[in-house]
Formats: C-alpha cells, structure tokens, sequence
C-alpha cells in the first residue's frame, strides 16, 4: 500500500481540517454512530483530541470516538478508481461512507485504506464518518487493562509509559488511481565497486503485463542515470553518490504503467538512497564504514496536539537534533508518522524502526511498584492473539516503511519480558526477521532505578554488564535508553537527583563506561524532550528525562552532549 501521491497519474485531496466531533456513547448503537452530527464538538485533524477540550470527560473517555465530515469527489474522476486514506487511528479505526462500513483497521500507529469508487459518483458530496477506539486490552498492541467501577466508568490502564493519546492524529485523504495502477514498489539496493546497485519489485494491478512496467532513475539533478523494464530486476548507476548519515543523497526511482501503444497509464516515484549496512563482528557498517549511533529515544509529544503530527514541530526536532550533534533516533514506541520518515531520508539521520510492542512486561510493574509479579506470557496476559498482533504490527511497519534509506534497524519491541518463561515461544514465531537480530539494543538506569543517586556505585555495575554482554556474545551494543529525570530550572550543588547538574554528571558517567567497552556502537540517550504520562507518582505532569523541555528549551545536559557528539561527528 503505497504512501498516496500526486503524479501526473494520480490526484490527492486532503481532508485535514476540523471535523465534528463525538464521543460514543456505551449504549449508543453501531447503526448510530453514522447520523450526521449537528452544531457539536469540531476536533483538529490531525490532532489527539485528548488535551484539546476543556472537558475531563473527552479527556479520560475510553471507547469510541466518532469524526465526520462532508467530502466530495473530484468531477473530473470519472476513469479513475478512488480511495479513503487514514494515515493512523489510534488504536482502531471503522471508516463509513454515508451509512455504508467500508473498513477496519487495529493498530494505532500504520496507516490503511479502503476504495470508495463503487459508493460515490464523482462530483458526488458524501458523509465520511471515521470512528476511533482507543481501548487497550491483553490482545492489543500496546497491552493494557481496562477496569470498570462501580459507577460504570471505564478506566484505561498500561504499562507503557506515555500517555494514550487518541484520535485521528495523522492525515486522512482521498486519492485516486488509474485503473490499471502500481500497487507496490520494493527497492533494496547495494554497491559494486564505485556503482550503485538497485534491486526492485513492482507490482501492478493484475492486468498489466511485466513488459509494460518501465523504471527510469533521476539523479537529484533530475538526471536520468539508469533504466529498466519488467516487474522485476536491476537498475545500475554508475559512479553512484551515496546515501551517507548526514549526507543525504537521494534518486528517484520511477516507475510507469505504460499501455501496449506506450502510452503513460500510471507513474509512481520512490525516493530511494543507495546505501549499505552491515553487521561485522562487533562493528555496525553503513556504506562499509563503522558508524557510532549518537542521538534520542523520542516520543511523537507535543502540548494540546497530544500525538498529532505537526511539521512544525518536526523541523524544529531535527534541527536540534543537528544543533547537537545527533545523527540518529529510535522511533520510540510506535512507528512515527510516515513524513517524519521521509524527512530524515533527506536530512541523512539514521532510523531505528519500533513497532507499538511496548510494555509486555508485568514484572517491571510489580519491581516499582511492588506486590507479586504476573506472568507475563500467559493465556490471561500476552497470549497468541497479542503475538499475532504483534506480528501484524510487524508486517505494517516493514510495508510501510521498507524503502526509507534512514531505517538501518527494526525494533521488534521494546524492553519486553524476555528472559520469563514464554518468551521464547512469543517471539520465535515472529521470525521474519530474525536474522537481523545481531544488534544488541540494551535500556539502562543505574544511578536512577537502581543505585538511585550513586553514580559511583551506579557505573561499576553498568561496566560490570556491558562487560558480561561482551563476552558473552560479542556482538554490537547500542545503548538506547538511559537517563535522568530532570526538572528544568532545579539546581544543585550537591548533584541532587532531579537537578539540571545530576543530569549532566548521570550522562558523564555512563559515557566514561561506553568508551571504555569495545563493543558499544552507540548511545541513544532517553529522551528527547519531556513528554506526557498517565498519572504516576513518580512523574510530574508526565516524564522529565527529556534533554529539553516539553517545549524544546535546552536544559544543561544539552551542551554537555553537544560537545561529547560533535566531537563523535569530528572523528568521522
Ligand atoms: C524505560 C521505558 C521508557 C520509559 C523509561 C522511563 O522503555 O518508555 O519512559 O523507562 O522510565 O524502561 O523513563
């Protein structure tokens, strides 16, 4: 399922804006939730609608959610073939045309469609009403638990930690397709030598034969620098220039529909870096080079959007990802929206992928919290049903995200519970991958969790287990997450926890420790910036262990980091 684009062959309307808006209520009927929806509620799209409204009762709602608008199709539509395109409902979606269900889709974070050409007329207006559920359960993707009390109320909790943010917080469009069309393009490239090598598949509508699928690859000049035809094969550039980490170099790979009289039917671009990774020993090759990962766990967060996707706010990230030195991030914990993708492509900022497996972990729980732990891996917890949407949310985010020259590593899941009994039978199933498993990704927080304020204590320990990780495998470590909360604007002489000046000695010790061990190809610090919760004890209107606010202000760790990483890029 390609990201919709406009071509000279295709046409894209977006429908963000404001919808109306609805919360659902318990005993309102599934017939119901299409009515039009008169002078109430309009909700931002895309936005979470969680902190727009004033109204605790939207704010904490779990169940449905109704959006609406009025759309109308293009006249000049009439030859094509159109469709509905909702970039993320968090976390289940129902899409209706007027009174007709036309989809549905579990899993917040991966986009799906569905065709609307046999409902609407072209020059038609229709009723689109996209329904969103925000329920967590032991079978979703994240888990989560929901409670009723004794008043009826439904309350959500999980064990992840940031907060549930819903809605339609991503785009929603209407596109269209030729009738005989490119369903999907794969490309995976390589290099011989001083040629870029590009592997691909396309993939047509069952009408069109192979021959007439042709490839032709434009430099950034526009250029063309290399051709081919069929559903399959191998396009060569020579004296390829290639995609590097903070040097973007990106072709564009076309591919077209043409009719036996060579007459253009469909074209779809890909951009696509030519680029090569490797695991070697201990070392992480990109383009035959060791490279050393410096950069975030981040969070989709900002004030009143919740998770909605702002490009504002985007730019901005990446430029202070450039201002301190950084050359990669972790979509942490969730596929992040598909333009955030795109952008680093250009940018040259190294990805690693997550799907929304967070928090498969009861025994953390009862380690803050005390009390006898779970079983994790059980019928009553994550079962076979959550493996499999576990491996759903894993064929999505590959689908969608395969071509991205960014995306070096795909994280399965973060931090689950994998040495309980179980684990072993939930994740060798999910094997699509599992040759990739060859990166050791390692979360840590000594001097925080453990040994709490003692970073002396705190860095023999951290030493002691990279050394024990080292030798037991030697493969490559990356650090993805460690970290400090930190109030902005705390300060202390006596390196108090939660101060700006116990921060930077927390990040000094563990990068004392990284570069005594060989095998550490990289630190992802946790996090980027402050970000949203539920409500805990320990946090304070949400998680503190940003390097800058919730706003993006720097906090002091910020320049310590910056001369540690520019000093990393120097080197490089
Ligand atoms: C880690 C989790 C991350 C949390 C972090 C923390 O992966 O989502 O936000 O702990 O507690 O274990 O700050």
């Amino acid at each position: 399922m390609l990201k919709p684009q406009a071509t000279s062959t295709r046409e894209l309307v977006n429908l963000d804006g404001l919808w109306s808006f609805a919360l659902v209520t318990d005993n309102e009927k599934e017939q119901a939730w299409t009515e039009p929806l008169q002078k109430g509620l309009e909700a931002p799209v895309p936005a979470s609608y969680n902190d727009v409204f004033l109204d605790r009762a939207i704010h904490d709602h779990v169940g449905w959610v109704r959006y609406q608008r009025q759309v109308i199709v293009p006249r000049g539509w009439s030859q094509e073939r159109y469709f509905v395109r909702v970039e993320a409902a968090t976390h289940q979606g129902l899409v209706f045309v007027n009174d007709t269900f036309v989809v549905e889709h579990i899993g917040g974070y991966t986009p799906f469609d569905a065709e609307i050409t046999h409902l609407v007329k072209p020059g038609q207006a229709f009723r689109l009403t996209i329904a969103v559920n925000n329920e967590l359960t032991n079978t979703t993707i994240p888990p989560g638990k929901i409670e009723v009390s004794a008043n009826g109320k439904k309350k959500q909790t999980y064990l992840h930690d940031f907060y549930n943010y819903a809605g339609l917080a991503r785009s929603v469009w209407l596109y269209s397709v030729p009738e005989q069309h490119i369903e999907d393009i794969t490309v995976v490239t390589d290099v011989q030598g001083s040629a870029g090598i590009i592997k691909y598949t396309v993939k047509a509508s069952d009408s069109v034969p192979s021959q007439q699928i042709k490839i032709s690859v434009t430099d950034e000049d526009g250029k063309v620098v290399g051709q081919a035809s069929g559903a399959q094969g191998e396009v060569k550039i020579d004296s390829v220039k290639l995609w590097q980490p903070g040097a973007a170099y990106l072709y564009q790979f076309q591919a077209q529909v043409r009719s036996a009289d060579a007459q253009l039917t469909d074209t779809y671009s890909v951009a696509a870096g030519v680029r090569t990774i490797e695991v070697r020993g201990n070392k992480f090759l990109i383009n035959n080079k060791p490279f050393y990962f410096t950069g975030f766990g981040k969070h989709e967060d900002t004030a009143v959007r919740g998770k909605g996707h702002d490009p504002a706010y985007m730019v901005h990230d990446f430029q202070l990802m450039d201002w301190i030195g950084a050359n990669s991030f972790r979509t942490s914990h969730y596929p992040y929206a598909e333009e955030v993708m795109d952008f680093a492509d250009r940018r040259g900022i190294v990805v690693i992928d997550e799907t929304a497996a967070v928090g498969l972990n009861l025994a953390i729980s009862s380690g803050l919290f005390g009390g006898v732990a779970t079983p994790t891996w059980s019928h009553e917890t994550c079962n076979d049903k959550t493996r499999e949407a576990n491996a759903q949310a894993i064929r999505e985010l590959v689908a969608r995200d395969k071509n991205h020259a960014c995306v070096v590593l795909w994280s399965v899941s973060n931090e689950p519970s994998s040495s309980e009994e179980g684990a072993r039978e939930y994740f060798e199933p999910l094997d699509l991958i599992s040759d990739l498993f060859d990166v050791l990704c390692l979360n840590r927080y000594y001097g925080w969790y453990t040994q709490m304020g003692d970073l002396e204590a705190a860095e023999a320990k951290l030493e002691e287990e990279l050394l024990g990780w080292e030798k037991k495998h030697g493969k490559p470590m990356i650090m993805t997450e460690y970290g400090a909360d930190t109030l902005a604007g705390l300060h202390s002489l006596h390196d108090l926890p939660w101060s700006e000046e116990f921060q930077v000695r927390f990040y000094k010790m563990y990068h004392r420790v990284h570069d005594r061990i060989e095998s550490m190809i990289g630190e992802q610090v946790w996090n980027f910036a402050d970000f949203q919760t539920s409500i805990q004890i320990f946090r304070v209107d949400g998680n503190k262990k940003g390097i800058f606010t919730r706003d993006r202000k720097p906090k002091t760790i910020a320049y310590t980091l910056r001369k540690r990483w520019m000093g990393i890029k120097a080197q490089t």
